[in-house]
């Protein structure tokens, strides 16, 4: 049965079940047992959750507000009118709370509708973990500890940052190859939700992005890699166990970096779609559920302008290809273009 809302593409559900952060010799799930083992046995390990969650667990439990930018169809893959593919591991917060829980770990997969570059996939991984009890300066040292463990000779910084469900909010940025690259969002559990779960407080939270500390540990330059099942990737993490010590994480070695091509596409905007955001989401969904073979690296908004005249708005996005695997020729990509300017011509994008 497939609902009119539903959004969700058949390669979403063909990722679905890959458990990358079950799979203990692959650089997620190598990620998730160090963060594990680095954290202690105080918590309790929930990584089987299904990713399908309700609205009211993925956003109203949160305090998200019914009108947030997040619950639109351009950002979050939307099951039927009542479920969505979780977008963050909070979306178990509230009810483990409820449950009794106090301290607690949650890892699983992710689904997001987002932009299309080298630290963005629609599936990802978090572990999201939870200490009633904690302060604010015991969340903080916890989070910075996990981050000094990790990459002991990386700079790191923490900014002040927005969440809903939490506030005081942070945010944790390393600055890996001349760039600092978000890893972890985190605060103090809102009072609300503590006590809607009634649970006294206080309560720390912090949710980590599992690719992204991987592609910094293993210096993994592009977060496709993760998905690749080519041996020369998958054969690069045999033999590491539970517990390496991450000052001796093996750099990924690349067997061969080809070129990359691009190409721009132009078109006016429909009405509706101004807001950038709804159309780089749009755009890049596109271009994912046509590359199957997972060729585009990034789409980038390039050109923006509003025609004096007609107000019409135009926008033009590169596209960049290239694969891990080998040259590409003019012909497959030129096939994957056609397709995509067809796709955006059909869903009201005015080619030019
Ligand atoms: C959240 O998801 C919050 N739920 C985190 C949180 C938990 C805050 C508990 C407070 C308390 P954010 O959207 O910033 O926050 O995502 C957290 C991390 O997930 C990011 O820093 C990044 O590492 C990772 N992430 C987010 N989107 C993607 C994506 N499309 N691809 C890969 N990693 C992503
Ligand atoms: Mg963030």
């Amino acid at each position: 049965m497939t609902d009119k809302l539903n959004n969700i593409p058949g390669y979403i559900d063909r990722l679905r079940g890959r458990n990358l952060h079950l799979n203990q010799q692959h650089p997620v799930g190598l990620v998730k047992l160090t963060v594990e083992s680095w954290l202690g046995h105080g918590f309790e390990h929930f990584d089987r959750l299904d990713p399908v969650v309700s609205v009211a667990q993925n956003f109203d439990s949160l305090l998200i507000p019914p009108e947030h930018v997040c619950r639109r169809t351009s950002d979050t893959f939307w099951v039927d009118s009542d479920h969505v593919l979780r977008t963050h591991t909070s979306a178990h917060q509230a009810e483990l709370l409820a449950g009794g829980h106090r301290q607690f770990l949650i890892t699983g997969d992710c689904f997001r509708r987002d932009e299309i570059d080298a630290r963005h996939y629609p599936v990802f991984h978090q572990i999201e973990g939870v200490r009633v009890g904690g302060s604010a300066d015991d969340l903080l040292a916890t989070v910075t500890g996990l981050m000094g463990f990790l990459f002991p000779d990386c700079e790191s910084r923490v900014t002040d940052s927005y969440f809903p469900f939490t506030d005081p909010s942070w945010e944790i940025e390393i600055l890996h190859e001349g760039r600092w690259i978000e890893v972890l969002g985190c605060g103090m559990v809102h009072k609300q939700i503590l006590q809607n779960a009634v649970v006294e407080g206080p309560a720390w939270a912090f949710g980590v992005g599992l690719e992204r500390l991987a592609m910094i540990l293993f210096g993994i330059p592009d977060i496709r890699l993760m998905w690749s099942e080519d041996p020369r990737f998958s054969g690069q993490w045999i033999g590491l166990h539970a517990g390496f010590d991450p000052k001796q994480a093996p750099k990924f070695q690349p067997w061969s970096v080809f070129p990359a091509t691009t190409r721009d596409v132009t078109f006016w905007v429909p009405e509706a779609d101004i807001d950038p955001v709804i159309t780089i989401n749009n755009v890049a969904g596109i271009v994912r559920e046509i590359d199957l073979g997972g060729l585009v690296e990034s789409v980038e908004m390039v050109d923006q302008f509003r025609h004096p005249k007609t107000g019409r708005v135009s926008m033009s996005f590169r596209i960049q290809y290239r694969s891990w695997e080998r040259t590409l020729v003019n012909g497959e990509i030129n096939e994957i273009q056609t397709e995509i300017r067809s796709r955006l011509n059909g869903d009201g994008y005015v080619l030019r």
